[in-house]
Formats: structure tokens, C-alpha cells, sequence
């Protein structure tokens, strides 16, 4: 995939319709702090589109960038900061599962997991909703420089084993195919294998709620022409 535009196209509210859309999305959900608009902007090409922050609860709308004119990636507020009060958590739950359900355009949801921890209740509760609203979940182990490399397919693992072991939705057969990317923000480590899915579903046509197949392996030292800054 090359990056050739990129422009933040939409800010939603909690209060705001949810729009309609014409072009294809993808949305990335996850704990805030995880890393979601580290990966977008990783993805974009771009330092500081996504505005990112050490602080959790940063990103509290719903944010459509826009690529190529073709797509949009969809930066979703992150759930899990303890810090906000009960009034907040209650808007993002709703606000959330009214994006997954009214979103025409939405092709996959990227739940990023960092790839230290556990998934916490919340992670699969997150991962339930995405597969009930019959879109296909990609898994993104954030921050996997974090780690030495011996302990990637660890915790690859675990994360397999406990969104396998605790979603209520995932028939036991299909649980195997979970698809995880690891990904740094740093290094941009996984970068083209993201692509790939991006491609492979923007070629594909809409999300039916089967996983996807098992992409292209990720050409290394290839990357994408920088988008004009
Ligand atoms: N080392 C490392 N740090 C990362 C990575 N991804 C994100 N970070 C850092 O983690 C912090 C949070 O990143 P954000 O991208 O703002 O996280 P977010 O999920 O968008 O957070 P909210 O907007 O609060 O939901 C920042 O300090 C980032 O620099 C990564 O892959 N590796
Ligand atoms: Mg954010």
C-alpha cells in the first residue's frame, strides 16, 4: 500500500450521529493507552496527526482519517482509564456499540492488545462486541519492542489463549484462526502485514464475520513511500 493522502475528515462526539459514510472503514479499539493513535499515525506515515499522548484518555471522540480518498482509518476513544468518572465510561460504552452497530462501511476492527499483559475482562468484552456485531476482528499486539524478541511467540500466545479461553462468542473450531500482528510504534515492525489486511479487504468487498485468511508474508525492508507532509 502507498500512503499518497492523508486528512482527518471527521471528529464525532458522544452526542453526535454516527455518519453514514461512503467509504470503506477501519476502526481501532483498545484500552486507552494502548496505542491506537500511535498506530494510525504509524500506518499514515505521519508523527502527530493522531494526537497521542502518555496521559491515558486522550482520544475521547471518534476520528475518521481519511487515505488516499479511498478509506478511512477510525481512531476509537480508548476504554479502561480508570480515572474517568461513571458518567464517561457509560457515554464510551454507548458510543462505541452504537459504532459497531450502525456503521455501514465498517470492514474490520483492529483491537489492539499490548503484548505485555494479559487481556484484561474489558479486551474480551471489546472483542465479544466486535464479533457479535459481525465484523471481523484483527488482533494488534502493540508495543512489541518492549520485549525481547525470544518472548514475542509467548505472548502472541497468550493473548490467543485468553481471548480463546474467555469470549463467550467464539465458537471453539474458529477460535485458532485469531489473526495477531505484533507491531511497534517504534521500530514500525509489522507495518506491511497491516497493509496486507488493509488490502485484502479493501479488494475483498464488506466484512461477513469470517476471519480473514492468512495474508502474504510481510516483504521486509520494503516500506511505503512517505505521504507529503
Ligand atoms: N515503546 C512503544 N511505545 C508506544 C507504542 N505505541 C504507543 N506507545 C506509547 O504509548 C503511549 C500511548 O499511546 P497512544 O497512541 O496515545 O495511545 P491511545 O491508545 O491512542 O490512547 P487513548 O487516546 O488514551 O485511548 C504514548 O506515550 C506512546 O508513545 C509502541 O509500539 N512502542
Ligand atoms: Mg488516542
Amino acid at each position: 500500500m502507498v500512503i499518497k493522502s492523508v486528512e482527518l475528515s471527521l471528529v464525532c462526539g458522544v452526542t453526535s450521529k454516527i455518519p453514514a459514510g461512503t467509504l470503506p472503514e477501519f476502526a481501532f479499539a483498545g484500552r486507552s493507552n494502548v496505542g491506537k493513535s500511535t498506530l494510525i499515525n504509524g500506518l499514515m506515515n505521519r508523527k502527530a496527526l493522531a494526537r497521542v499522548s502518555s496521559q491515558p484518555g486522550k482520544t475521547q471522540t471518534i476520528n475518521y482519517y481519511r487515505i488516499n480518498e479511498q478509506f478511512h482509518l477510525v481512531d476509537l476513544p480508548g476504554y479502561g482509564y480508570a480515572r474517568a468518572n461513571v458518567k464517561v465510561k457509560e457515554q464510551w460504552g454507548k458510543m462505541i456499540e452504537r459504532y459497531l452497530s450502525t456503521s455501514a462501511q465498517l470492514r474490520a476492527v483492529f483491537l489492539l492488545l499490548d503484548i505485555r499483559h494479559e487481556p484484561t475482562g474489558q479486551d474480551v468484552m471489546m472483542y465479544d462486541w466486535i464479533l457479535q456485531a459481525g465484523i471481523t476482528p484483527v488482533i494488534i499486539a502493540t508495543k512489541s519492542d518492549k520485549i525481547k524478541r525470544s518472548q514475542l511467540q509467548k505472548q502472541v500466545a497468550l493473548l490467543r489463549r485468553t481471548l480463546r479461553e474467555e469470549s463467550h462468542v467464539l465458537p471453539d473450531k474458529e477460535a485458532g484462526q485469531i489473526r495477531i500482528i505484533p507491531w511497534s510504534g517504534q521500530t514500525k515492525a509489522g507495518r506491511e502485514e497491516i497493509y496486507a489486511v488493509l488490502d485484502q479487504l479493501l479488494t475483498q468487498g464488506p466484512a461477513d464475520g469470517t476471519p480473514a485468511v492468512e495474508a502474504e508474508e510481510s516483504v521486509q525492508g520494503v516500506t511505503p513511500e512517505p505521504a507529503a507532509e
